[in-house]
């Protein structure tokens, strides 16, 4: 069967189902759910994994401090991590458990194919391993007398049966493979670091324990249990069913597959850049993929991590400023190879200048100038002003680079470059100057001309938003009316647009925010001082309005045409009042009667779908749809409320 798509498989790591996700492990998602998008964008067949570690003595420790039993404990947490990603328009194809069926299956395939080939063998291990890498350290590695080297936590020391996994064998094949494939591990220096690391010399690693027993158990011999690191790595093959009846997957995009990305941080480059191509290799699997090494987001205590609780949650930034804001951040900020700063400071400044004016800015301006000049009508000319011929010339050139950047992984330049576009098509507004253009009759076909430039100049870039800020990019395209073939990347070029009509009269994608305002609310949120958001001051004649008053249900029944709505009657102080309250999905009929309630008396009778409502009840509703009416317990219904 011949091909015509080229396929792409990008993976993240599977992340520790220890506790739940930071802005650190997002970036790598994010940065993936990036690439992924891209690949859909240009038309290669994509899939994209991402999932969950679920095993090991850090994950039992984490349970057993919850109170809770493994499995139950990771199921909770594999619920919530989906939450957030789903939250963070995060496109995977495919959430691995290492607690699934089939990827148990593959990793004991796995193990007992090396174990028959004798690449794997069993022998006593004794030495230091930190819990919280999940790794083992031999006498050389160790720095400081049981501190680990990586992570700076206290070692254990092991002293088990173990099975090995022969890494010696296979240190000389791995090392001609990494120079003969100089674009394996990028960036370079990360190649230069594992080069130094396999050049010390490998010894054999322990890939099995005996002293707990949550993992996959070895199939021959099941008091042991694979080393988590072992069933985490196959989890890019396991996913694709490798191990399983039905490997078609693998088969494709793998085996026969064009590319395949692993994107991981620089903590865990050893395990991916040497383990894992070594068990490729002794599985004769091809190694196939390409491993970018991002680098960490910080704080200014140090490095955002689950153990040391200097951490910023996503959900917490996208709530407050939008999850375009957040993926906009973190891969603006973190260039491959490097570290990047996280503040409520710099995030501001970022979110005012790059989103709110340059973009958000070129947007709005030039919806309103569409509306104003042209009632919303553009439609394609010629580039005849130097301006117009300068940003389509930019605009090709940024498609050019954002194109080279991104495909590898380079994903801070290709929005430095996006950027350049969008200040230039600022600045072309400040050039060819509409408003003043507009004044006279005979500059109409040049008003036509600069409409449609920046019309076009923000297709362009609405094209290349898509894989990174996609819901802005969606916004846009839907503002603009664009048709499905003008967000086509084939038709990215300056000029393929005809003409559209645009929706609206006024868009602001991003709101500009006070740096003082924020910074004093994220401040005091740290304290666990939340800042009320409250409505319109009122004075007091104003409340006095109000006449609340006690009431008690003493009869209750379900509307017949709309769902959420109960009708009450009301017994206030001998006067029966009928209230229609939307609150259906919280309480049974039956019982609300008797409740005494809070009742505003006042409030103008209205209709709601047919049933009088001659008044309102108080209640109190959280963010999660939970509604209560408040009560009153001791009273009677003939007190008064004030
Ligand atoms: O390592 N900045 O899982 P994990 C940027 N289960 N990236 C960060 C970061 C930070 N502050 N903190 C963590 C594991 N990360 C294993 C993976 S894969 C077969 C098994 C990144 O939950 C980290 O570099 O500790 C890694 O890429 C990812 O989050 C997963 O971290």
């Amino acid at each position: 069967m011949s091909k015509n798509k080229k396929t792409f498989y990008v993976t993240t790591p599977i992340y520790y189902a220890s506790g739940t996700v930071h802005i650190g492990n997002s970036y790598t998602t994010i940065a993936a759910d990036t690439m992924a998008r891209f690949n859909r964008l240009i038309g290669n067949e994509t899939l994209f994994l991402t999932g969950m570690d679920e095993h090991g003595q850090k994950i039992e420790e984490a349970a057993k401090k919850a109170g809770r039993k493994p499995k139950p404990f990771v199921d909770d947490l594999a619920l919530e991590i989906k939450n957030i990603w789903n939250n963070l328009d995060i496109s995977n194809d495919i959430f691995i458990r290492t607690s699934d069926s089939e990827h148990i299956q593959g990793v004991q395939k796995i193990f007992e194919k090396l174990l028959e080939q004798k690449d794997i063998y069993l022998d006593k291990y004794s030495g230091d391993y930190c819990v919280a890498c999940e790794s083992f350290f031999t006498k050389t590695q160790i720095i400081e007398e049981g501190i680990c080297p990586d992570c700076g936590k206290k070692t254990i020391k092991l002293e088990e049966e173990t099975y090995f996994l022969n890494l010696k064998k296979y240190s000389n094949k791995l090392l001609k493979y990494i120079n003969d494939n100089p674009d394996f591990i990028q960036p370079e220096t990360r190649k230069n670091e594992v080069i130094s690391f396999i050049e010390q010399g490998l010894e054999n690693l322990s890939v099995s324990r005996t002293s707990f027993n949550w993992g996959v158990p070895v199939l021959s011999n099941p008091k042991h249990v694979v080393y988590v690191w072992i069933d985490a790595l196959s989890n890019y093959i396991t996913a694709l069913g490798y191990g399983s009846i039905n490997n078609s997957q693998f088969n494709k995009y793998w085996v026969q597959g064009d590319e395949v990305v692993h994107i991981v941080g620089k903590d865990i480059l050893r395990f991916h850049a040497i383990y894992w191509p070594i068990m490729l290799m002794a599985l004769n699997i091809p190694i196939k993929f390409k491993l970018y090494v991002h680098g960490w987001v910080l704080m200014k205590e140090g490095k955002m991590s689950k153990s040391t609780g200097n951490l910023v949650y996503p959900l917490d930034v996208t709530k407050r400023y939008g999850v375009d804001a957040l993926r906009y951040y973190l891969l603006r900020e973190l260039p491959l190879g490097n570290d990047c700063y996280f503040s409520y400071e710099r995030f501001i400044e970022k979110y005012n200048a790059d989103l709110a004016n340059d973009l958000g800015n070129l947007v709005s301006r030039t919806v309103s100038m569409a509306n104003k000049y042209l009632n919303g009508e553009v439609l394609k000319t010629e580039s005849n002003l130097i301006y117009s011929k300068d940003l389509k010339k930019l605009a090709n050139e940024v498609v050019k680079d954002y194109d080279n950047s991104i495909k590898n992984f380079r994903i801070q330049d290709s929005l430095i470059s996006l950027w350049t576009l969008i200040s230039k098509t600022n600045k072309y507004v400040d050039e060819t100057e509409p408003w003043k253009l507009a004044k006279e009759e005979k500059n109409k076909e040049l008003i036509k001309e600069v409409i449609y430039h920046l019309i076009e100049s923000i297709r362009v870039i609405s094209i290349l938003l898509s894989s990174i800020l996609p819901s802005t990019s969606l916004k846009i395209q839907d503002v603009l009316n664009l048709k499905n073939d003008d967000i086509k990347y084939q038709n990215i070029y300056f000029g393929f647009l005809s003409s559209t009509i645009i929706k609206v009269k006024a868009i602001v994608l991003f709101k500009r925010l006070d740096k003082d305002e924020e910074l004093e609310y994220q401040t005091n949120k740290k304290q666990g001082i939340e800042t009320m958001k409250v409505k319109e001051e009122i004075t007091i004649d104003d409340f006095n309005k109000l006449d609340f008053r006690i009431g008690k249900i003493i009869k209750c029944e379900k509307a017949e045409n709309a769902d959420k709505l109960l009708i009450l009657q009301v017994d206030i102080n001998g006067n029966i009042k009928q209230i229609v309250s939307s609150i259906a999905d919280n309480y049974e009929t039956e019982e609300l009667v008797g409740k005494k309630i809070v009742v505003l008396v006042n409030l103008k009778a209205t209709k709601f779908r047919g049933y009088l409502s001659e008044g309102m009840l108080l209640a109190a509703s959280n963010k999660d749809g939970q509604l209560e009416v408040l009560e009153v317990n001791k009273l009677d219904n003939d007190a008064v409320v004030d």
